[in-house]
């Protein structure tokens, strides 16, 4: 069997890191209207490209569904990865709502814990942000300062992907400016190129800096 990759906290720049480094190999967007964020904020979010089973992390997000059981996507991945004593212990906890979050630990994982939310089926913005904000709320409540998200509902539940993406900053940005320095990091986990374009375009509006 391959030996799995692990990847720290430390290994995964921020965001300000990033966008220092490479600024002059990126597709810069003219933000010149948008608001710039301090550089405080711009360092307690980063993007991240890979399987987020393997992230080192306080507590990771799942793109569950209701019944809590495991399935397709990141999930399954999810599910694999932490082994059966994950699923038994989800099941006690469902149904899940959409929007809903709950909290288990990670078993088999680097992460502590896994938080699962149940994303919305198509383009229902107020559900998409009540997953973010709940889950925020769920890793503040348990002390966990450093969290992971995937593209909630953007594969199974085709929520579109960017109407997605401004969901999902908007939703961190405002968390984090409302609740001090209760969370360190929150990292998008991408999965794909075209996640990666679109973070990568919308940071910059998002989380702009000089
Ligand atoms: N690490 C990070 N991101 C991933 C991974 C991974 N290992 N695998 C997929 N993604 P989806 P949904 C990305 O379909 O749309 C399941 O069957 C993927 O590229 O996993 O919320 C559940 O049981 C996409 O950007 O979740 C539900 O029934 C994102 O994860 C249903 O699918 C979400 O895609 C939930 O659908």
């Amino acid at each position: 069997m391959s030996k799995k990759t692990v990847t720290k906290l430390v290994e995964i720049p921020t965001w300000l890191e990033f966008w220092r480094k490479n600024r002059s190999n990126m597709k810069v967007y003219d933000m010149a209207k948008v608001e710039k964020v301090s550089e405080k904020l711009a360092s307690r979010v980063s993007m991240w490209t890979g399987d987020i089973t393997q992230l080192d992390i306080d507590a990771i997000v799942n793109a569950a569904n209701r019944s809590l059981c495991g399935g397709g996507g990141v999930d399954g991945a999810i599910h694999r990865a932490a082994g059966p004593e994950l699923t038994k212990k989800t099941i006690t906890l469902a149904p899940c709502g959409v929007g809903e979050a709950k909290i288990t630990g990670g078993y088999l994982l680097p992460a502590k814990y896994v938080i699962h939310t149940v994303g919305p089926q198509g383009e229902k913005p107020g559900k998409l942000k009540e997953c973010y904000e709940n889950s925020l709320k769920l890793a503040q409540n348990n002390n966990l300062r450093s969290i992971a998200f995937p593209c909630i509902s953007t594969g199974v539940y085709h929520y579109p992907a960017r109407e997605a993406a401004e969901v999902a900053l908007n939703t961190v940005k405002k968390f984090l400016e409302e609740n001090g320095d209760t969370i360190d990091r929150v990292i998008f986990c991408l999965f794909t190129s075209s996640d990666q374009e679109i973070y990568q375009e919308l940071l910059q509006k998002f989380f702009a800096i000089d």
